[in-house]
């Protein structure tokens, strides 16, 4: 039976890796490192430090950890600044509408974000109070591909993984959510989420009425 949702934030419910692209952008250029879109991609769901390392080794750059961690922090003031942006109108389009469904049906649902920022995006978007549960990048130690973030939020809904179902937008977090024993919706292309168990290009394809067509044995 299905009687819980988990939901990734940045590609799933709103759209913050052009916020985040933004801020490595600007300090690779300060730094004199090379960044663009395609190695943003990479960054896609993994933690800000795994992230620094994606690119200093792309860049071929070796520097102590206290440095690498300055670093980030400094990634991290230009990104937290840039949030203060973002509004409700934020929402992925169909995002808004799948949780309040969900709400009104009385599933429980929970956040699954790598990000140690995702009360300030929720505080933005006005979208906390979708959520019963926030599980973020101060929640467990291992990140995606780790499935720690999302056994986290299933146990503080009080629900086996069996009982779940991650939306995630990139590899390492549908990898997460098999490797813990939850279904999964991918969102976004074949090449990326097609080892979900169901996918949608986007979210506003993933309506209640999809998911639960297509899971149907579930519900
Ligand atoms: C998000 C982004 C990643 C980012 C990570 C950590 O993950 O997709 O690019 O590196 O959060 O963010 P922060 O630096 O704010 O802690 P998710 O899991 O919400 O897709
Ligand atoms: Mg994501």
């Amino acid at each position: 039976m299905i009687k819980g949702f988990i939901f990734d934030l940045d590609g799933v419910i709103t759209d913050t890796a052009e916020l985040h692209y933004e801020a490595w952008k600007k300090l690779s250029d300060d730094m004199g490192w090379f960044f663009d879109r395609e190695l943003n991609e990479k960054l896609r769901g993994i933690s800000r430090m795994d992230s620094i390392k994606v690119i200093m080794d792309h860049n071929k750059v070796s520097l102590d950890e206290a440095t690498v961690e300055e670093l980030a922090t400094k990634k991290n003031d230009i990104y937290v600044d840039s949030l203060d942006t973002m509004t409700e109108e934020d929402f992925l389009p169909g995002a808004k509408e799948l949780l309040t469904h969900l709400r009104a049906e009385g599933f429980s649902v929970a956040l699954g974000s790598a990000s140690k920022n995702a009360p300030k995006v929720l505080q933005q978007l006005k979208a906390t109070h979708y959520f019963d549960v926030v599980g973020d990048g101060n929640s467990v130690e291992k990140s995606k591909p780790a499935p720690d973030i999302f056994l986290f939020a299933a146990e503080k809904m009080r629900l086996p993984a069996d009982n779940c179902i991650v939306f995630e937008d990139a590899e390492k977090g549908i990898d997460a959510a098999k490797t813990g024993g939850f279904y999964s919706v991918g969102i976004g292309p074949e090449e990326r989420v097609g080892h979900a168990d169901l996918r949608f290009d986007t979210m506003k394809e993933a309506t209640l009425f999809e998911v639960k067509s297509f899971f149907s044995d579930l519900f």
